[in-house]
């Protein structure tokens, strides 16, 4: 039964090229889910776009010395290729800079405040005098409440993926000057998150247990047990979609709340284009609506964006969020900066014509219930061993025994055997158990299923060895060869989701185009004899040693450069007076006990004999430290530093650190035995 779906995929922020990582979280996954739908018979707007607002773009145009719609529209094109190249068939990939997004957002904006859905607030905000800025977002960085990261964000944390407000950080730093940043009053608009709790709770604690994958229910139920608070929903920036209400002047949207608006607006866009009404696509409640995303964005798309489109009053929500944890490249953490990634033109430059191999290697290794490790070496086996080895081998020995035997005429079978039967039969089986998979969004698992069928195809030529019984036994030939060309054609509609470009080439090769997804298990048989088929092309090629080696290379060059910006000195700051240093008071002490902090990776509640008082210091040295280790050590403390609440405990000084040649953490130490706790360090 067709059914209408819209299917949206995670704006790309335009501050750089795609990577890999995006393309195995979010692009992937969401293309194989549409395609599938669409092959299957559906109705689906599959919707994406660039997201253009946001301080990491403006960050970027000031150290290019380029203007913020510079950068967007030199990204714009580059991301838009991409995915092309990879053949991800978005229905629109518009951008929120687009004038339909401007004004769908401005207007969704005033319903809500005419609504009365908003809070108006002037507050303190965080501010950097010198640059003469507030400072939201990613304008600031610094200690994060929950979990004691030390370059949390000013909304979000990328280690726990909280989101709060910027007031909310311990020990802010502007990203701009680098000063500590003073408080200024703004007025702002919030969106009482805390008025929707329980909305929330019944809709997805009550409603979606059994269905959202359990990282994503789990992230928000946890969010959800910690309180909603209200969240800003506008911004002191002069780079976004202006406030459009009195009062709004030289204020913009906040960009998580104009960017997943942008969904509608490329909807909009898309339906006026081919004669559709959006609505449908939103409004509807016989439309299925589903969120493609990585994890970090998933309070925006469980929590914020739904708790907006309730307040507007009007939307479908979401059906699923199918969120995917992150990729690892050779064991360590993507990174843009560090350019720690494999970006998808250079791929391409690389492999060229070869984007299904990074699809299936992607879609294989899929960081779908944890997050996994891209390796060369493991993208290597999947190409020569699963591509090559099984599916384009298969393909290969029935088309080129088919142009052989037959001058690509497929025969006339006669009287089939069990294993014929078995075969055909098991053949049927491989739609529903595909479908099955996708539907449960186990794209890893699908694709694992798809290969399988290649297997089955390899493992019946080798069993029934039609080369051996052509010189015996032609009519069992023609047989064998007549159920291998089945196998064949079902594999070249089955693998379109995941092998797009390997999908068309099969169908060409075969001269076969019209068979659906649905017909392979309904159809008595799906090429009949006498069809012609064409000659046959190279599916995959073996990927050598060497190739790799190319791309180890660069990624050693990538830490290399990295190691040594890290070794480069940092600027000296700037001058204090002797005043200020006077107001240090730094003395040697002891630990006496330390522990963990539970459920931090990097904090120790340490005991401090500071000479003075014996008192508790809660450090950020868990990953460099055993609590067992520490526990009798002389260290330097700075002791009057206001005290602060990390996780719920109250921290009392600092214990000073430096680091080691090779970038670990090593107490700045007293080294002698003999002085006494509490003496000064001057
Ligand atoms: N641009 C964040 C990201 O690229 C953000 C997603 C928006 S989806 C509405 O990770
Ligand atoms: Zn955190």
């Amino acid at each position: 039964m067709s059914k209408r779906y819209t299917i949206t995929a995670a704006l790309p922020y335009t501050n750089g090229p795609i990577h890999i990582g995006h393309l195995a979280g979010v692009y992937v996954p969401a293309d194989i889910y549409s395609r599938y739908l669409r092959l299957t018979g559906n109705d689906v707007a599959f919707i994406c776009g660039s997201d253009e607002h946001g301080v990491p773009i403006t960050i970027k145009a000031k150290k290019e010395g380029v203007t913020p719609q510079d950068i967007v529209d030199k990204y714009h094109a580059i991301i838009k290729t991409s995915f092309e190249d990879f053949g991800i068939t978005f229905d629109n990939y518009s951008r929120t800079s687009a004038k339909v997004h401007h004004n769908t957002a401005s207007e969704f904006f005033k319903t809500l405040y005419d609504k009365n859905e908003f809070v108006e607030e002037v507050s303190e905000q965080l501010y950097d005098a010198e640059a003469n800025q507030f400072l939201a977002d990613r304008f600031v960085i610094g200690t994060c409440p929950k979990c004691g990261n030390e370059e949390s964000y000013g909304d979000q944390c990328e280690n726990c993926g909280t989101s709060h407000n910027a007031t909310d950080l311990i020990s802010p730093k502007s990203v701009i000057t680098g000063n500590v940043p003073t408080l200024k009053e703004t007025k702002h608009w919030f969106l009482p998150l805390n008025k929707h709790e329980q909305f929330l709770k019944e809709w997805i604690l009550e409603g979606h247990k059994k269905d959202w994958k359990p990282n994503v229910y789990g992230q928000v139920k946890s969010w959800i047990d910690d309180g909603l608070r209200p969240r800003a929903v506008t911004r002191d920036l002069d780079w976004g979609i202006p406030v459009p209400i009195e009062g709004g002047e030289g204020k913009v949207l906040y960009v998580w709340f104009d960017a997943p608006i942008g969904y509608i607006s490329a909807t909009k866009e898309w339906a006026a284009r081919e004669g559709k009404n959006w609505e449908d696509y939103w409004k509807n409640d016989d439309t299925t609506l589903v969120h493609f995303i990585g994890k970090d964005n998933i309070v925006f798309h469980c929590i914020i964006f739904p708790a907006m489109l309730k307040a507007e009053g009007s939307y479908i929500l979401p059906e699923n969020v199918p969120a995917n944890e992150f990729l690892n490249l050779e064991g360590s953490k993507l990174s843009t900066s560090k350019n720690w990634a494999v970006w998808l033109p250079d791929y391409l430059q690389d492999f060229p014509n070869q984007q299904d191999v990074l699809r299936y290697a992607l879609t294989a290794n899929a960081p779908e219930t944890k997050d996994n490790d891209f390796t060369w070496k493991d993208f290597q086996a999947r190409n020569n061993n699963e591509l090559v080895a099984i599916f384009g081998n298969f393909i290969n020995r029935v088309v080129v025994l088919t142009n052989k035997y037959y001058n690509g005429i497929i025969p006339e079978p006669s009287d089939l055997s069990s294993i014929d039967q078995e075969t055909l039969a098991a053949v049927k089986a491989y739609p529903s158990v595909i479908s099955s998979s996708i539907e449960r969004y186990r794209f890893r698992e699908a694709s694992q299923e798809l290969m399988n069928l290649a297997r089955l195809g390899n493992k019946y030529l080798a069993d029934e060895e039609p080369w051996k019984t052509i010189k015996t036994d032609e009519e069992r030939t023609k047989t064998v060869m007549f159920v291998a060309l089945q196998i064949a054609s079902a594999l070249s509609v089955l693998c379109e989701p995941f092998l797009p470009f390997t999908s068309a080439k099969m169908k060409n090769i075969l001269n076969s185009r019209d068979n659906s997804w649905n017909n392979i298990s309904s159809k008595e048989i799906l090429l009949p004899a006498d069809h012609q088929i064409g000659k046959a092309e190279l599916l995959f090629s073996k990927i050598e040693d060497a190739q790799i080696q190319v791309q180890l290379d660069k990624l050693e060059a990538s830490k290399k450069a990295n190691e040594a910006a890290n070794k480069a000195i940092e600027p000296q700051k700037k001058e204090i007076t002797f005043d200020d240093f006077t107001k240090l008071d730094i003395r040697v002490g002891t630990i006496l006990e330390a522990e963990k902090m539970p459920k931090t990776k990097k904090l120790l509640v340490l005991t401090v004999d500071t000479g003075i008082d014996t008192r508790t210091i809660v450090s950020g040295i868990a990953e460099s430290f055993k609590p067992e280790d520490v526990v009798g050590k002389r260290v330097t403390v700075l002791v009057n530093l206001a005290p602060r609440r990390l996780r719920g405990v109250e921290s009392q000084g600092m214990i000073l650190m430096t680091e080691n040649e090779s970038g670990d953490l090593v107490f700045v130490n007293p080294d002698i035995a003999e002085v006494d706790n509490g003496l000064k360090i001057s």
